[in-house]
């Protein structure tokens, strides 16, 4: 049996006041809410499945002007809420089944993106509003994420950790194209200003799709760019090799991106995957 121990942790920073980053952690299971039964008491827990589906997000507004923290608030409530009704409830999943459950995740995406630019239309102040988000569904030992933005999905497979999203900012294209090097591109002020995210004015949305089967002893860790813009990737590897339980991992990477300037919200939504025996 595998067994998923799951935290997430959200710092303002020292310099914002406003809250811009959340998080979202769920469990999807099947289940028939017993309204009324002569049937025995105990049928009441039968009617629950056991197989469940979990739903990871970090979202984060975009934008100076543009109330980011309404557009990361109404995204990370959004999403979910599309999958509920989208995606189907069986834990199970037949291999033949995942690319419809990819089309799910991404048609929820593209909906929230509309949900954005429909709560900003018109609004002075609002017009734009956008927001990085990283989703991961967890239907073991299969990983899905949907990902927009310039938030990061890493695997933690000890001891390597693997970002496994792109950023999609303009730096990281003009990396791929080979105008700059990968040191060229941390600091660099292209590295603020994203070409893809949800909502916002361009109405042509990239939803990047990533699968992993993941391995028991396997960590999945979702964040913000708050964490990622003051933390290098091998301290968030170091914290996450010592501190076995999610709750402490989260806390000490959040800390660390406050130690390390705490110039932006940080978020860390952090999940380990361990094998038990039934
Ligand atoms: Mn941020």
């Amino acid at each position: 049996m595998i067994t998923v121990a799951w935290d997430a942790m959200s710092t303002l920073g020292r310099k914002r006041k406003d809250r811009e980053d959340h998080y979202f952690l769920g469990d999807m299971k099947n289940a028939i809410l017993v309204e009324k039964t002569s049937l025995p008491r105990e049928v009441e827990s039968r009617m629950f499945s056991k197989a469940a589906r979990r739903l990871l997000l970090v979202s984060d507004g975009v934008g100076g002007q543009k109330e980011p923290d309404l557009a990361s608030l109404s995204a990370a409530e959004a999403l979910p809420r599309y999958l509920l009704n989208l995606v189907p409830w069986s834990g199970l999943l037949r291999e033949e089944d995942e690319d419809d459950l990819l089309d799910d995740l991404k048609l929820a995406m593209r909906s929230t993106g509309e949900r954005l630019r429909a709560l900003s239309e018109g609004v002075p102040g609002k017009d734009g509003m956008a927001a990085s988000l990283t989703l991961a569904l967890l239907v073991w030992p299969r990983l899905f994420v949907v990902h927009a933005g310039h938030s990061r999905a890493y695997l933690h497979r000890p001891p390597a950790l693997t970002q496994i999203t792109t950023d999609h900012t303009v730096a990281r294209q003009l990396q791929a194209r080979g105008v700059l090097e990968e040191e060229e591109v941390r600091g660099n002020p292209w590295n603020k200003v994203l070409w893809n995210t949800l909502g916002g004015e361009e109405e042509d949305l990239f939803v990047e799709v990533r699968k992993v089967v993941l391995h028991p002893g396997d960590g999945v860790l979702l964040c913000t760019d708050g964490l990622t813009g003051q933390v290098p990737d091998d301290r968030i590897r170091g914290i996450l090799e010592d501190h076995a339980a999610p709750e402490d991992a989260c806390l000490r990477l959040v800390e660390a991106a406050d130690e390390a300037g705490g110039k932006d919200n940080a978020t860390a939504v952090f999940a380990r995957f361990e094998r038990t025996s039934a």
